[in-house]
């Protein structure tokens, strides 16, 4: 058994977020966890493929996927979510749909230089040129969790220390 939580992963692009929300679903699973990873990949092509990279889009975009992730822990499951969700207010918002608890903010700190440095999908290198507007940490802001859950340090950490991290924390909490 385990309790139904939105465990909301928010950082840079490129701070791994995705990957870490990905590693914690299959640990999950083999726990015999119903889980659910919402990203860009399955929401923006889809659920949000109206929405850009305005402040008010991205409002829209994290306002959306609060409430898919809200309906999916009424389902009894455990909604994680892997957006950069650069606005606390945003964030906060989301929060607020849920009972307290329920809603656990995982920050994964990497700075900027770490994420530029890799660069995975050369979006820095054509911001820094750019040719994409409003690209978070250079042309639009990431307002820093103030009061996280938990900061898991993904520009230094490995992978494995990460998940080990965040798997800890749900133990202690007593969600798994
Ligand atoms: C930031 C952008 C932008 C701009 C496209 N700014 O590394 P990625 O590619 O896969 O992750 C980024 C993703 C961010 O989408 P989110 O839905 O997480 O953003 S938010 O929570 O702010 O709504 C990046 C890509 O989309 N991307 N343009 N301008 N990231």
């Amino acid at each position: 058994g385990h309790k139904s939580v939105i465990l909301w992963f928010t950082g840079l692009s490129g701070a791994g977020k995705s990957t870490l929300a990905h590693a914690i679903e299959r640990r999950l699973f083999e726990k015999h966890c119903a889980t659910f990873v919402f990203d860009g990949d399955n929401v923006r092509h889809g659920l949000c493929s109206d929405l850009g990279f305005t402040q008010g889009d991205r409002e829209e975009n994290i306002r959306r996927v609060g409430e898919m992730a809200k309906l999916f822990t009424e389902a009894g499951v455990i909604a994680i979510t892997a957006f950069i969700s650069p606005f606390s207010a945003d964030r906060e918002r989301v929060r607020s749909l849920v009972a307290t608890n329920d809603f656990i903010e995982i920050y994964c700190r990497c700075t900027i230089d770490v994420c530029e440095q890799r660069d995975v999908k050369g979006l820095y290198a054509k911001a820094r040129q750019g040719l994409i507007p409003n690209f978070t940490g250079i042309s639009s802001p990431y307002e820093i969790p103030q009061n996280p859950e938990l900061t898991v340090d993904t520009g230094k950490l490995s992978l494995d220390e990460c998940v080990e991290q965040v798997l800890a924390y749900l133990k202690l909490q007593r969600v798994i």
